[in-house]
Formats: C-alpha cells, structure tokens, sequence
C-alpha cells in the first residue's frame, strides 16, 4: 500500500517537473522570437509607435561631464530680442531647417573658475575651439541661433590680456550657442586712446562684413565668471556685469555702465552710439549711459550670481590718463549726443586682417584737439 502511495507520490512529481520543464522552455522561445522579430524591426513596430520620436534636444551634444542646464533665476531681468530674420550664412536652401537654438543652452556648465596665471598659447586655443572659423567667427551647426552677435573690443598695448580672453570666451560663447564674429578694434599710433571711437568704428566695420543683431562692447581684461551670462541682446540695452571682483564683487554706482555692455542695432542707433569726444580716461560709459536713459531706455543686468566678472590686473595704460574734461562733458550729454556719435564719426582704416580666432582692425581716429579747444 505504502509502496503504491509512493509510485503515484513520484509520477506526481516527475509530471509537475515535466510541465515547468515544458513552460521554461515557451517562456524562452518566447523571448527568443520577440528579441529577434525586435532586431528585424518588425515586432518593433508595432509596440513601440514612439520609438522613433527624437529628445527634444536630440541636435544638441552635452560634452562628457558637463552639468544640465540652469534656469536663470528671477531677477535675471530683460526680454530677448524678437528672433532675427536675415539671410542665414549656415545653411543653404536645399539643406533640412535647423531647429532654433534653445534658451536654455544644454551645455552650460554655470560657474567658472578664472585665473590669469598660466600662459595662454593661441595655437591650442584654436585647437580646443576647432569650429571657430577664420576672423573668429562662429555658427552653431547643430540650431539656427536667433541673433548674429558682433563682439566689439576696443584695443592697444594688451596682447597678454588678448590671449586670456579668448580663451576663456571661445568656449563660453559656443556652449552659449551663439552666431558671433569677434572684431577687435585697435587704435593706431601713441596718441591719447579714445575708446568711444573705437566702439563706434567696430559698430560700422563689423556691420560691413555681417547683417549683426546685437553689438556687445568688451573691454578686454574682463571675463564673465558664469556661462549663464549670455551674451546675447535684450529689449533693453544690457550691462552684464552686477559685481566685479575688482570692486569687492558689487558695482562702484549704481549707474555705472562700463566694461561689457549690449545693444540691440536699433538701440544704439536710437542713441547715436557713443561720444567721439572722450579722449583719455574716463567718463564715456557714464555719458553712453545718460544716452540710453535719455531716450526713455532703461538698463537691465543679470542675476548677481551670474553677472560676476574677474579683470586682469595691471597697471595704467600710457597715452590713456585721465580726462579732465569728463566731469563737464557727462553734464552736457542731452545737449551733444544728437550732433555726436555715429553721425559724426571720422576715422579711417589702416588695415584689417583675419585671423584663426579674431578679427584685427587698426584704425586711424585722428588726434585728441588741444585742451582750450575741448567745451
Ligand atoms: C568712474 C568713471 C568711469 C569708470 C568708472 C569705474 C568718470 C566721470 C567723472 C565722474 N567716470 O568714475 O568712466 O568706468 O569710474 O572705474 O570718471
């Protein structure tokens, strides 16, 4: 009896063996089958309708190790300028459409840090920026950017300050995603530098080469300290820097107006550009910023977390010492800002020249008239 017990007890069990046998074994055809209809891509297409659907920012490469994008917080004032619409240099008409390039950049990396200690070597400068195009132009290839942005630097004597700013502004500018060309704007000779001028020359040079936006005016010891500072126009004339290492991280006034500021076309054709008679240190930002707020604009900057600036240090340029005219000059700016500026302007190009990472114009603007001529 026990032994029969037993036999039926085995059979029992052999069959119950049997049959997980037999479902491991259609459990593993199944997958076997689903796994290579998938590789043939037909299986595929039925399941999975939004497989084929790109990211949203599918065209856009995040450089290994690069942290996600940042949304600049409240406080970060001003509206962008509507997009461009001129004829667009990247792309041919045959050629598929670019998406626009995001507001957001997704290759931001926020805070930078900023030395000037190492030596700069140009050479690996263009290396590490191998898309920078002759002249130091760049276009985004992977999205059309909304504005062509010309950077404007007026220049002499600062050929270390030169190396430091593009590297470190090459790649800012191209994890910003923006259309620029940089024009630096030297003054030729010794005598007394006139950096109004030079801002105005660099407006009308680079306008002859490119249909720009946007004009961003850069003094060339100055280097933004978070890549969330973008340099781009707004629907107010913009100062990007809130605090400067120099001035102990604030601003020296609240108006102040000087070192990288950004003007829309319109804008600063709206104020005449800047004063032609500034010569010498000083005063040209503040007569450039009752320009902006006598014709009813009003000057917006970025969060204090994102407009912070290093400056080179150094010693006072020669041939550029204080103006002594400028206290009465910032007083008269309602006065003489429609007769002087771009309609005004005399100057005349010596030489132009492109290299890998910039554009080199030297300009002749005539001498500073001697000081009992100057109201
Ligand atoms: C101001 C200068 C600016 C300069 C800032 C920061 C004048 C005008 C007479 C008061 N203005 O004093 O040109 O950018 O300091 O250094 O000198």
């Amino acid at each position: 009896m026990s032994r029969l017990l037993l036999g039926v007890t085995l059979e029992r069990i052999c069959k119950a063996i049997l049959l997980l046998c037999l479902i491991h074994f259609l459990i593993l055809m199944i997958l076997y089958f689903n796994v290579y209809a998938q590789h043939l891509d037909f299986f595929s297409r039925l399941g999975t309708k939004n497989s084929t659907r790109p990211h949203p920012y599918y065209n856009f490469s995040r450089p290994n190790g690069t942290a996600p994008s940042y949304t600049a917080p409240a406080g970060s004032t001003g509206e962008l300028l509507p997009p461009s619409t001129g004829p667009e240099s990247n792309q041919s008409i045959s050629e598929k459409p670019l998406p626009p390039c995001p507001e957001d950049p997704p290759a931001l990396v926020g805070p930078m840090l900023i030395e000037f200690k190492s030596a700069i070597n140009l050479e690996r400068v263009k290396k590490e920026n191998p898309d920078v195009r002759e002249g130091g132009k760049y276009i985004p290839s992977d999205c059309k950017a909304k504005q062509r942005v010309a950077i404007i630097i007026p220049f002499r004597y600062r050929e270390h300050h030169l190396n430091y700013w593009l590297h470190y502004l090459h790649p800012i500018l191209r994890r910003q995603r923006a259309n620029y060309g940089i024009y630096i704007i030297i003054q030729n000779g010794d005598d007394t530098f006139n950096k109004g001028k030079l801002m105005n020359i660099g407006f009308l040079e680079a306008l002859k080469e490119e249909p720009y936006d946007c004009f961003i005016f850069s003094d060339i010891d100055l280097v933004p300290m978070d890549d969330r500072n973008l340099y781009r126009c707004y629907n107010q004339p913009r100062h990007y820097i809130t605090a400067m290492d120099k001035f102990g991280f604030r601003l020296p006034y609240v108006n102040y107006f000087g070192g990288v500021t950004g003007l829309s076309k319109a804008q600063f054709l709206k104020i005449n550009g800047f004063s032609n008679e500034f010569w010498g240190w000083g005063g040209e930002d503040d007569d450039f910023y009752s320009r902006v707020t006598l014709t009813g604009m009003k000057v917006a900057r970025p969060h204090i977390q994102i407009g912070k600036y290093r400056m080179i240090k150094h010693a006072r340029d020669k041939h550029n010492e204080d103006n002594p005219q400028r206290f009465v000059k910032i007083r008269n700016t309602k006065m003489t800002m429609l007769k002087d500026g771009l309609n005004s302007l005399q100057y005349q190009v010596i030489n132009k020249v492109k290299y890998p990472l910039y554009t080199n114009i030297t300009v002749d603007v005539g001498k500073s008239p001697p000081m009992s001529a100057q109201g």
